[in-house]
């Protein structure tokens, strides 16, 4: 893990920290170069990342305010997706976020619901063999 609290300085950047920023940058350019447009599902306002089957690559998550669903788009480590997987959540999920939620080290989703004034949790699970 990276330490950026060095950027947050006023003007105060580490020496090697404009190397690390070019690196970024490059990288972020050549992913969405190669990738393009993926579709997911119907007005997707929410996004995030985590590594959802746990094969080490990062996979997106959406949140479909339209639908009322999470996208969920397993990448391959080179910049390509997966077809969605669309899971139902609760009405206007506009955000979403990944986190473990009861530590038992599979990464959960949970959604925010504008109109139900709720939030969905999805509970990660390990895959049938
Ligand atoms: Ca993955
Ligand atoms: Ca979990």
């Amino acid at each position: 893990m990276h330490d950026l609290r060095g950027f947050s300085g006023a003007g105060n950047i580490p020496s090697g920290g404009q190397a690390f920023s070019e690196c970024l940058a490059w990288r972020w350019i050549g992913e969405l170069s190669a990738t393009g447009l993926i579709p997911v599902g119907t007005i997707p306002f929410g996004v995030a990342v985590g590594d959802f089957n746990e094969d080490d690559y990062l996979d997106i998550v959406t949140a479909d305010v339209g639908d009322n669903t999470v996208s969920i788009l397993l990448g391959d480590g080179l910049g390509s997706f997966q077809p969605q997987a669309t899971f139902p959540v609760g009405t206007s999920s506009y955000s979403v976020a990944v986190g473990d939620f009861n530590g038992d080290d599979y990464l959960d989703i949970v959604t925010a619901n504008l109109n139900d004034n709720t939030v969905s949790v999805l509970l990660g699970k390990p895959c049938d063999p």
